[in-house]
């Protein structure tokens, strides 16, 4: 298969976790006699320090014409250090969504059997978890009006009936493959915006019998994804929530590092790790590369390559069993590993 691949490191360790991320989309290519050729682009804090633009027409441009894009991470210290600054790296991200119309951002939780230790949570709670949230990507306070000025700032929840109903339907299809089992998270005794969603969903229920549906507010759901795991199958929310929510799985993954994700919608789609750009370890051969290797694995996977994402997998779980792991997740007294060393193992097992 020939694919066209938009490459966006960002910034912070995403250039370094990108590099073991498109070596490993090389060696696939090799061994099953794929040609996958990649355009590089600006986003984020590098594009703003360029051109003045975090996402620039350019990118836009790259993005729009390739089959999909493989994005690592935005975020700098120097704007997050900066409540006044009028341009910030993450809004390159969030234009880029929008102007992709990528809605549907589909982020797996499972657990990996060799690090339940590492998780702050207790291993007979977690054992087996296995979920999907499906976050809402283009609306809610995110993109709402916003204002702020020295004595009154806010950022405006809004929602209209399309864009609930298009990413209800992918939630219900969703479940529908899995263990149809959905769970729509809101604030609905809150939130007049939840509210909608709800009234929304349970009007869709009827058109898909077969799925179970439930209703859980944002806060019961932030304890239960911790107390009760294994409840879950798949999970539905809008954007702020779906953004918390899903760092707070980490504790059940083992590592913030170990979370891929898939963003679906009108254009090409983008595949992310769910992690920002840690800017405090660039440059220092720290950060984890598996989020962003199993970012190709489901870019591989979407066009079908199911083996190719298989052996990806099963590559990741081999480093894991091996202990060839990155210090946040490195056995105690053993031998830390770096992204190069990680990234490099993972190409050797696929090579062979
Ligand atoms: N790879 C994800 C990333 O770069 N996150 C930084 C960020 O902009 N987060 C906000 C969001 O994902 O909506």
């Amino acid at each position: 298969m020939k694919l066209k691949i938009a490459v966006l490191p960002g910034d912070g360790i995403g250039p370094e976790i990108m590099k073991q991320g498109v070596a490993v989309m090389d060696v696939i290519a090799d061994k099953f006699g794929h040609e996958f050729t990649y355009q590089e682009a600006l986003c984020g804090a590098h594009a703003i320090d360029a051109v003045g633009n975090p996402y620039p027409d350019e990118t836009h441009e790259v993005c729009m014409n390739a089959d999909a894009v493989l994005f690592a991470a935005v975020g700098d210290l120097r704007f997050d250090n900066d409540p006044t600054a009028k341009v910030r790296p993450e809004q390159g991200l969030l234009a880029m969504r929008k102007k992709l119309g990528l809605f549907a951002n589909v982020r797996p939780v499972a657990t990996f059997d060799c690090l339940l230790h590492k998780s702050p949570l207790k291993d007979e709670l977690l054992k087996g978890a296995d979920f999907v949230v499906i976050r809402e990507l283009t609306g809610g306070m995110y993109f709402g009006e916003k204002y702020q000025d020295n004595d009154k700032a806010y950022d405006t929840d809004i929602y209209t009936r399309p864009e609930i109903e298009r990413i209800l339907k992918v939630a219900f299809e969703t479940a529908q493959k899995r263990r149809k089992h959905l769970t729509v998270v809101d604030k609905a005794n809150v939130l007049a915006s939840s509210r909608l969603w709800r009234q929304i969903a349970k009007e869709m229920e009827p058109q898909y019998p077969d799925v179970n549906t439930d209703y859980m507010f944002i806060d019961n759901a932030s304890m239960r994804v911790l107390t009760e795991p294994r409840f879950f199958d798949v999970v539905v929310t809008e954007n702020t929530f779906g953004d918390i929510l899903t760092d707070e799985t980490s504790c059940i993954t083992g590592s913030m590092g170990l979370q891929p994700s898939s963003s679906l919608g009108e254009h090409t789609p983008l595949f992310e790790p769910v992690h920002g750009s840690w800017p405090q370890a660039a440059g220092k051969n720290l950060a984890n590369p598996l989020a962003e290797i199993l970012s190709a694995a489901m870019l591989l996977e979407h066009f079908g390559l199911n083996k190719e994402g298989a052996l990806i997998r099963e590559a990741v779980n081999a480093s894991l069993d091996a202990n060839v792991r990155t210090p946040e997740i490195q056995v105690e007294g053993g031998k830390a590993y770096g992204t190069k060393e990680v990234g490099a193992w993972i190409v050797d097992y696929i090579k062979k």
